[in-house]
């Protein structure tokens, strides 16, 4: 029998903290009542708030140099689920995993949907891979996958996206992520239009195979591995991309794949008013594509792109439903660890968000008064909503505490008796 975090253990832990939390959420509740907020309905918001977890995320990840493996780490995807399940039951924002092939591959996808559900766990968007070679693989993706300068390279690229939806569809996804390392290193390498155009057919005989209650989300990043031009490389790359594909196409914004100091809210604002918004990769970074945890370097800029998210979803914004998920590399720290707090930092940015009075700042801003339409946005970001966190998650049978709590239930350490390390075991350099 593996070892689970049992019902009685959460609810022990939960009783010694309970008094603490009512006494905070009064306090809290009291202070926004003064500012015309109901505490409650915060609660209840937080409440419906949810974010994926990658599948990837729950392995020890790595850097170009090295990686230093965790005790009890994952070996599989059923490894992987039961530590998602774990993130879930704790935290009780994180329903639904997002699983990456060939990584997660299983015989059969049926059984692994009901094993999810034991876990109580969905599938989100599926995550194609065509950065790496895999063992056998007839053709190499060295110089390319989608836009790759020979056919029977990229058509093979194109089968294995294939692939993906018919396994996403077995497991109740109703998206694609299409992330691709093409580019180039060296001016003159590849003909950059000529890259792109490869990329259209490519995606094309994809989006034509999508189910009709499917979306494919096109991920841009800035730089690497293609350093010198990645074809794929921003927000107008990938928009112009989803245009021309169509309305099952859009363009998915990962926090970390922007040059530094990009205003990454206003992104988001305009794929928003152009309906084209496919949903996030969450991640915090200092320089690029750092893949940190969320909130855990610029938590003002993760709340901003939240300030555009509630903005949109208030107004009820056409086409406006966006897809949230994390997608980090954890090196340093249990990654159930930083998969809880990150996940409550990406619902904490959510609920300051709908601290706002909309009204209030757009009076601001539409009569110039500058300073207050910032300390409006700015009060929001300040007010420590952790009485609501924990309350969500209290009512949800979630814990008040949730490192606290896998702390001292020993999970770790029991996964480390029950998951003797295997050969070969890489879960994810991403
Ligand atoms: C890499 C990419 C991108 C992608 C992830 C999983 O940078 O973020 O989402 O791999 O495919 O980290
Ligand atoms: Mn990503
Ligand atoms: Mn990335």
């Amino acid at each position: 029998m593996s070892f689970a975090i049992s019902a009685d253990f959460l609810a022990a832990e939960n009783a010694k903290l309970e008094a603490a939390q009512a006494e905070d959420y009064q306090a809290l509740g009291r202070q926004l009542s003064r500012r015309g907020i109901s505490i409650e309905a915060m609660t209840e918001r937080a409440m419906t708030y949810a974010v994926a977890v990658p599948t990837w995320g729950v392995g020890t990840g790595g850097t170009r140099f090295a990686r230093f493996p965790g005790p009890g780490e994952p070996r599989n995807i059923h490894d992987k689920l039961e530590d998602c399940g774990v993130i879930n039951q704790l935290t009780r924002v994180t329903p639904t995993v997002s699983p990456h092939f060939p990584w997660d591959k299983v015989a059969d996808y049926n059984a692994l949907r009901q094993e999810a559900a034991r876990h109580e766990l969905g599938f989100d968007a599926v995550n194609s891979n065509t950065f790496q070679d895999q063992r056998g693989q007839r053709h190499s993706y060295k110089f390319g996958s989608l836009t790759h300068a020979v056919k029977a390279t990229r058509m093979q690229a194109v089968e294995h996206n294939l692939e993906c939806i018919e396994i996403g569809r077995q497991l109740g996804s109703t998206a694609l992520t299409v992330w691709i390392a093409d580019g180039s290193n060296f001016p003159g390498q590849s003909n950059l239009n000529a890259a792109f155009d490869r990329y259209m057919d490519s995606l094309r005989i994809v989006y034509d195979a999508l189910p009709t209650d499917w979306l494919v989300f096109l991920e841009h990043k800035l730089y690497e591995p293609a350093f010198y031009s990645t074809v794929i490389s921003d927000w107008g790359s990938s928009f112009m991309a989803a245009l021309e594909l169509g309305p099952k196409a859009r363009c998915l914004v990962d926090l970390g794949h922007h040059a530094p100091n990009t205003n990454i809210e206003q992104i988001v604002a305009r794929l928003i008013r152009a309906g084209k918004l496919a949903g996030f990769h969450f991640n915090d970074s200092k320089y690029g594509d750092d893949d940190l945890d969320s909130g855990s370097v610029d938590p003002f800029r993760l709340f901003l792109v939240f300030n555009e998210l509630v903005d949109a979803e208030l107004r009820q914004a056409e086409g406006f439903s966006p897809a949230y998920m994390i997608d980090q590399s954890h090196n340093v720290t249990d990654p159930i660890e930083s998969l809880m707090a990150s996940a409550i930092e990406i619902q904490r940015a959510f609920v300051q968000a709908s601290l706002i009075d909309r009204e209030l700042l757009s009076a601001a801003q539409d009569g110039g008064d500058v300073m207050l339409g910032h300390r409006i946005v700015k009060q929001a970001f300040i007010t420590d909503v952790s009485p609501i966190l924990a309350e969500a998650r209290r009512r949800k049978g979630g814990a008040i505490d949730p490192i606290g709590l896998y702390r001292s239930s020993g999970y770790r350490a029991e996964k480390t008796k029950e998951r003797p390390p295997v050969e070969g075991t890489s879960a994810g350099i991403v």
